[in-house]
């Protein structure tokens, strides 16, 4: 079974995650091919792309595969990550990426989705935002991309606490551009997607490229920059968070000492 499906029609791309029994779990083989297939896209010039799992599923995506997730000695969300890549080419794509989502959302593919330029979700779709559940010191451009969808309190909240955030919440604190009923998800998704199409490829390629370079425009010195790295390395060489990826693996509660 091929891990994703894509299509081109009309200069629109369709991505469809075709990894069910997986929950389609981030993993490196997903995350090549879906870049592999946006990259075709880049080249044909599509005017607009649609993220999207199989119909019908109850998890969008369970985030990271937790499976490949360095249990220490090492960054889990360096640059070359597969995580951190795909939220590189859906913020790097040359014309609109837009998230057609059902089901949960969990951890990195909450960035997945917060990082595409829209969020079209089903009404009992959810958004959960993880690290702390499982004891990972997220990387600090991913952090970025969640303080850019939500407010200071709710992106702590979301982060602090672990709990997913239902699609009709999200759409009220404006995380989500529109919530529908399942039946209407792909009519709301082709209706903006036509609008997108009326407008000009040029103009919209370069508003979203200063939008991505406004937005990561941050003015964090290398002193800053070490000194954050050096917190997160000390999280990632913690018991804690040894701890947080073997319960999961084990199908346990984790135990946190704070060490
Ligand atoms: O027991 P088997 O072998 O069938 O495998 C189980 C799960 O272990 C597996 N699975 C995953 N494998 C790798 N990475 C994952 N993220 C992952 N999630 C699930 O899929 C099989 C079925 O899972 P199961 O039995 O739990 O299904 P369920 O329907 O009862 O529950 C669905 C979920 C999504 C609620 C549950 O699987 C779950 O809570 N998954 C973890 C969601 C999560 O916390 N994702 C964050 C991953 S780490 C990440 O994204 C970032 C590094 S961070 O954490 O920093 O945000």
């Amino acid at each position: 079974m091929s891990l994703i499906l894509s299509s081109y029609e009309n200069g629109v791309a369709t991505v469809t995650m075709n990894q069910p029994r997986k929950l389609n779990a981030l993993s490196e083989p997903l995350i090549h091919a879906m870049m592999e297939a946006m990259a075709g896209f880049r080249e044909r010039k599509a005017r607009a792309l649609v993220l999207r799992a199989m119909d019908g599923v109850k998890v969008w995506s369970a985030g990271h595969d937790v499976k490949e997730l360095p249990l220490s000695r090492r960054d889990p969300l360096g640059w070359d990550d597969p995580l951190r890549m795909v939220v590189r080419e859906i913020e790097t794509f040359p014309a609109p990426v837009i998230a057609m989502v059902e089901g949960g959302v969990w951890g990195g593919a909450c960035e997945v989705t917060f990082a595409c330029d829209m969020v079209v979700a089903e009404r009992d779709a959810t958004f959960a935002v993880t690290p702390a559940k499982l004891g990972v010191p997220y990387n600090t451009t991913g952090l970025l991309n969640f303080m850019h969808a939500a407010s200071r309190m709710i992106v702590r909240e979301m982060a602090f606490t672990a709990q997913p955030v239902s699609a009709a919440r999200a759409e009220m604190l404006g995380i989500v551009n529109y919530v529908v009923e399942k039946a209407d998800l792909q009519s709301k998704v082709d209706e903006l997607v036509g609008h997108v199409l009326n407008n000009a490829p040029l103009s919209i390629a370069v508003i979203k490229e200063q939008f991505r370079t406004m937005e990561s425009a941050h003015s964090i010195t290398p002193r800053m920059f070490e000194r954050i790295q050096g917190m997160r390395r000390e999280v990632y060489d913690s018991d804690d968070y040894r701890e947080g990826l073997t319960a999961f693996l084990e199908k346990r509660k984790p135990t946190f000492t704070g060490t």
